[in-house]
């Protein structure tokens, strides 16, 4: 049966600066923790990307084709200040007026991130997210973007803080790689909440008449069986992924039950609890009675059974089917109940879970506004045909089916009172994935790496209609 999406409804895709606008060496960009990272590990390289940086218009001329409303970008702090802080690099400047205006030329809303997980190389080597130093810049780099980009309306903080920190210390694959760190994982996740909180406060307080929020990475986690044990392995889970960090941004405070599971999973690492003061929960409490909006990430959702034993961690990163591991020391381990289905790269595929976050935010988290979905998608393997034509259509029922199945889960929650406000798909175009190089495409539109041109996916004209007519067929 088809559902109907609000009249206000807003739709468009989502991208992030590493990974479509290439041209990392270009006009005076400062390095990122990635560059030397990807170098040594040398799978894949993040240029050229979707090459956006020098065809940005082609994309948004699509995106507005193709009925897109909003767009998600971010800016690479790295452009603006090449070493992190002190001096301006003005091309970098000019760059993201002219990507703003070319928005606006094709009747595209950005939303724009001001950290989506590219850190420059000098904060990062100075401690990332765990240094004080990190906090001073990245302010003082937001007020800068504030005060430069009066056309932007719609502010992110922060792409996904719990998942760059889990990915950063507990399971190591990203910079600086370690693993089993639940201390630096929690702190890591803490400060980014601080530093959040610093920026919405400014925001508000600068009265520049915008919205500013931030993404989460919220995958629901489910017990895998009823047994208690289950039970508390999917609570603590939960309390590592989600619940610390709906709390800080959220309801401006850490609930005792909250922190109780922190602690349970730090002391069975023995490991020391993270720190904060009061002045920091200060302003977290004041920022969440100020956010505008929470956007959800929701790709797929985890089962947990208990388990005893130590972290043990494998990363599906080439979409070998059911090559991931995920147990960890104090916590659980990932366990699929029969009959979900997931994709090659192990990502559960179960609709159920958008729309239990969704009532989850709206029911325990009053003081939310309003919510975007601001990344869901799925990656697939793909390719153009031998004979392709630039009037190709990529064939991609799989997305259209996933697609569908989770609008028609967050039209539900809709509809029971969640206040969803947009959608954004990951991605608007085929782009690089951090841990899985390029063959693991999500996009709208292909992207041919080689010859950087795009093709059409049967999904786009799907899209279209959904976002045209707010009806889901
Ligand atoms: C989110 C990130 C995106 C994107 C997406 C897909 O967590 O915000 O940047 O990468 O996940 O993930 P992946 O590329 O690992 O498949």
């Amino acid at each position: 049966m088809s559902k109907q999406l609000p009249q206000d409804f807003v739709m468009g895709g989502a991208t992030a600066a590493y990974q479509v606008e290439g041209a990392t060496k270009e006009d005076g960009k400062g390095r990122v923790l990635w560059d030397d990272f990807l170098d040594k590990q040398g799978r894949f390289k993040p240029d050229p990307a979707a090459d956006f940086y020098h065809r940005y218009d082609e994309d948004l001329a699509l995106a507005e084709k193709y009925g897109h409303q909003v767009i998600r970008v971010s800016i690479a702090w790295s452009r603006i200040f090449p070493d992190g802080a002190g001096e301006v690099e003005p091309r970098g400047v000019a760059f993201y007026h002219k990507l703003f205006a070319d928005c606006a030329a094709h009747h595209i809303e950005p939303f724009v991130t001001l950290h989506h997980f590219d850190t420059p190389e000098r904060l990062h080597e100075a401690g990332d997210w765990l240094s004080q130093e990190m906090l001073d810049d990245f302010v003082a780099y937001a007020k800068f973007c504030f005060e430069e980009f009066s056309e932007v309306k719609y502010w992110i903080t922060i792409n996904e803080p719990t998942s760059m920190a889990v990915q950063q210390y507990t399971t190591g694959t990203f910079p600086p790689a370690e693993s089993g760190r639940f201390d630096k994982t929690f702190q890591a996740e803490h400060n980014q909440m601080v530093a959040h909180a610093r920026i919405v406060n400014l925001y508000k307080s600068m009265q520049l008449g915008g919205q500013i929020g931030i993404v989460h990475a919220l995958q629901t986690v489910y017990p895998y069986s009823d047994s208690a044990v289950d039970h508390h392995a999917a609570e603590l889970q939960d309390a590592l992924e989600n619940r610390l960090y709906l709390d800080g941004t959220l309801a401006g405070e850490y609930h005792q039950e909250t922190l109780a599971l922190v602690k349970e999973i730090l002391d069975a690492n023995h490991q020391p609890m993270f720190q904060s003061t009061p002045q920091e929960m200060k302003a977290i409490d004041e920022a969440a009675h100020q956010l505008d909006f929470v956007g959800v990430n929701n790709y797929f959702s985890k089962w947990l059974r208990a388990y005893h034993g130590k972290s043990e961690t494998i990363h599906n990163g080439d979409g070998t089917k059911g090559s991931s591991v995920a147990r960890l020391q104090g916590v659980g381990e990932e366990k699929l109940p029969d009959g979900i289905e997931t994709t090659d790269w192990d990502w559960s595929i179960y609709p159920r879970g958008m729309y239990d976050i969704l009532m989850r935010i709206h029911n325990d988290y009053p003081l939310v506004p309003v919510t975007y979905v601001t990344e869901n998608g799925i990656g697939l393997k793909e390719s153009l045909p031998e004979n392709a034509t630039p009037d190709t259509v990529i064939e991609d029922p799989k997305r259209i089916d996933y697609v569908k199945k989770y609008l028609s889960a967050m039209a539900d929650a809709i509809h029971d009172g969640a206040n969803v406000k947009g959608y954004f798909i990951w991605s608007l175009q085929d782009q690089f994935s951090w841990t899985n190089g390029y063959s693991k495409r999500y996009g709208l539109f292909f992207v041919d790496f080689p010859t950087q041109n795009r093709y059409i996916k049967q999904s786009a004209e799907w899209f279209k209609s959904v976002s045209e007519t707010h009806i889901i067929p």
